[in-house]
């Protein structure tokens, strides 16, 4: 069972994948997401994200969300991804196979000037794209870098990714990766 959090988390999941809000994730949400993050992020002073980057969103979307597609209608309902998520996170391996490879994929996204680490100015401009407030972006930002230097590394944002999955401890920032729930 999830609990309370963990439920609040992955609707803010489902609503941040459902990229034109129509309540079902279709590959048109993918490839909302494949332009904006292809070209809009290399418009980014800086940024060295684009074409590779699209072509390796493509098989990730392939792994974690058409499998959920059982009836093949092409649509991934709230309530059939909620239960994925649900059965995930029962799965340490799982996680491991699918969603670690996509955390890095998305911190190489975030790491506009590809130096290895991303910094709050990387971060706002890159996570506003995907229609985040920039305040609670910033808010985010502050409270995920514990060591203040102004930089998250990939480990470190491998440990929040791993937190908006598994953590039912309301304390952790990783809840609020997506926003405040
Ligand atoms: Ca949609
Ligand atoms: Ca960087
Ligand atoms: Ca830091």
């Amino acid at each position: 069972m999830l609990t309370d959090l963990q439920t609040r988390k992955f609707n803010r999941l489902f609503d941040f994948l459902d990229a034109d809000g129509n309540g079902v994730i279709e590959v048109a949400d993918y490839l909302r997401f494949a332009d904006l993050s292809g070209d809009d992020l290399t418009a980014l002073p800086g940024s060295t994200a684009g074409q590779p980057l699209r072509e390796s969103l493509s098989p990730l979307w392939e792994r974690a969300i058409a499998p959920l597609d059982a009836s093949g209608a092409g649509t991934v309902e709230r309530d059939v991804f909620i239960k994925a998520m649900q059965q995930l996170i029962t799965q340490a391996d799982l996680f491991d196979d699918v969603l670690v490879p996509i955390a890095d994929l998305f911190f190489t996204l975030l790491d506009l000037d590809d130096d290895g680490s991303v910094t709050q100015r990387e971060y706002t401009q890159a996570m506003s794209l995907f229609g985040l407030p920039v305040a609670d972006i910033d808010a985010f930002f502050t409270h995920a870098d514990t060591d203040g230097d102004g930089r998250l590394t990939r480990d470190e944002f491998q440990v929040l990714v791993r937190e908006f999955y598994f953590s039912d401890n309301p304390t952790d920032i990783g809840n609020v990766l997506l926003g405040p729930i």
